[in-house]
């Protein structure tokens, strides 16, 4: 047993590298060369060149961790350190599965109530230690991060016992500097962030402002409490009673980041998918299933939907066109109907960590009757900013288009409605998101991939 707990920290496995996992490991990082980082491939090239820097009133710091896109090219993780937006959840847990042994821990660091549940029910209740991330960071470049206020920690069993474990886990925030609370009640924890989250995330969007346009005007006390009231309620029936002063606690939390925005904001400015869905919207979810009335956080979840949700005014269709003799388009019922041959029904088992049904490029281009000379493809992303061009006979074998997700669209968030993946290529870069436009040309046609591949 003492063996294994010193092993158990050995690699420190950091997903992802945005304000919370970026700030976290990078400090774990300055004093522990066993911190390596699974990375998005964007993520990855940037940190690769540049390494990671944190940049904070105090100083800067800057790691040059080891860094992979694929886990299985990292030392064998004893601990993983889950840093990614609640969002991600699915694609991570696909991503990390052939990693985690049974010695492996996870701690989740991530905004949301089931995320441990949600682990322990994919990789068992042993492997997973709760946790709750309390820092004011943001992403301002792919491998820079600024670093406003606070960067604490608070971890616990979700069980609540005190173990070994947790303590060796403290010891390691605690030599990097970090502060970090071993919490008996770490669902508690949880909920307690939850409420603050649901009040200051959608209201920092709504009133496009920092969080003291919330607090302080007189009569936004009620809607804060109303909001807090009900979260307090879904929490009771979740069997997590929090304490009567919720909303006061939340308003004295509040204080010292009176000046700053949320995260939620700045995921809608920065373009990205908000965590709305995880947050507000759960516990409408959850107080429809306990018939719990929840009307402030219903209208908050639909105002952040229409505030931050990019309009699809363009139909989900994927068109064929240039060098071809007709164009032709393509929706998600007509590419389900392609030959059974052309059919990948479960992408992550050519491409690691992306998840869905896909069609081969083969398949599609068999459809378009082509023009002679014909021997170059450009995928137009819908934003029609990124393209990447492949040969024919690249997308001819490598290509694969994923249209669809658990019998429904591929969201957004995952490169949806269409998404090329080109398995086999070695070019990351190459996986174009949101396909509007497959263009068939003679030569070579647009291609706004980096000059550095991403290798897969
Ligand atoms: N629409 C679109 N697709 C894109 C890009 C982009 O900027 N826009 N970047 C590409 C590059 S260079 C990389 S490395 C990967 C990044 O994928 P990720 O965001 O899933 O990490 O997406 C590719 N597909
Ligand atoms: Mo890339």
């Amino acid at each position: 047993m003492r063996e294994r707990e010193s092993q158990m920290m050995e690699h420190i496995m950091m997903v992802g590298a945005g304000a919370v996992g970026g700030f976290f490991g990078a400090h774990l990082a300055k004093t522990n060369e066993n911190v390596s980082f699974l990375l998005r491939p964007r993520t990855l090239e940037a940190v690769k060149t540049n390494g990671l820097t944190i940049q904070s009133s105090s100083g800067n710091v800057t790691v040059h961790p080891r860094v992979a896109a694929d886990p299985r090219d990292l030392p064998s993780p004893a601990l993983i350190v889950l840093g990614v937006k609640a969002y991600d959840l699915d694609e991570v847990m696909l991503q990390i599965e052939p990693v985690v042994g049974n010695e492996t821990v996870i701690l989740s660091l991530q905004n949301g109530v089931t995320i441990e549940d949600r682990l322990m029910d994919r990789f068992g209740r042993d492997r997973i230690v709760g946790g709750v991330a309390f820092i004011y960071a943001k992403k301002l470049e792919p491998s820079v991060i600024a670093h406003y206020k606070r960067g604490a920690v608070t971890i616990g069993e979700v069980m609540g016992q005190a173990t070994p474990r947790v303590s060796r886990i403290a010891a390691l925030f605690q030599e990097a500097g970090i502060s970090c609370h071993v919490s008996r009640d770490i669902r508690r924890a949880k909920w307690e962030k939850m409420c603050w989250n649901c009040v200051f995330n959608p209201l920092t969007v709504v009133l496009n402002d920092r969080i003291a346009k919330a607090l302080d005007h007189p009569d936004m006390s009620r809607v804060i409490a109303s909001i807090v009231e009900e979260v307090c309620a879904v929490a009771t029936g979740a069997h997590v009673p929090l304490e009567g002063n919720m909303a006061e606690k939340v308003v004295q939390w509040s204080q010292e980041i009176r000046d700053i925005h949320t995260s939620m904001y700045d995921d809608w400015k920065a373009g990205r998918t908000t965590e709305i869905d995880d947050l507000n919207g759960y516990i409408v979810r959850m107080g429809k299933e306990f018939g719990i009335p929840t009307p402030v956080n219903e209208a908050l979840t639909a105002l952040v939907k229409v505030i931050t949700e990019q309009p699809h005014a363009e139909p989900a269709v994927l068109q064929i066109d240039g060098e071809v003799v007709q164009p032709l388009s393509f929706d998600r019922v007509s590419l389900a109907k392609l030959a059974s041959d052309y059919q990948v029904p479960d992408v992550s088992k050519v491409a690691s960590g992306l998840r869905g049904r896909g069609v081969r490029m083969e398949g599609l281009l068999e459809m378009a009757t082509l023009r002679p000379g014909a021997d170059h493809v450009t995928f137009h992303a819908l934003d029609s900013r990124f393209s990447a061009c492949l040969t024919l006979e690249q997308a001819r074998e490598h290509g694969i288009v994923i249209y669809e997700l658990d019998e429904g669209p591929l969201p957004q968030q995952y490169g949806g409605p269409f998404r090329l993946v080109t398995p086999g290529l070695g070019d990351l870069c190459a996986h174009v998101k949101h396909v509007a436009r497959i263009e068939l040309s003679q030569g070579l046609g647009r291609d706004t991939r980096p000059s550095v591949k991403c290798s897969p």
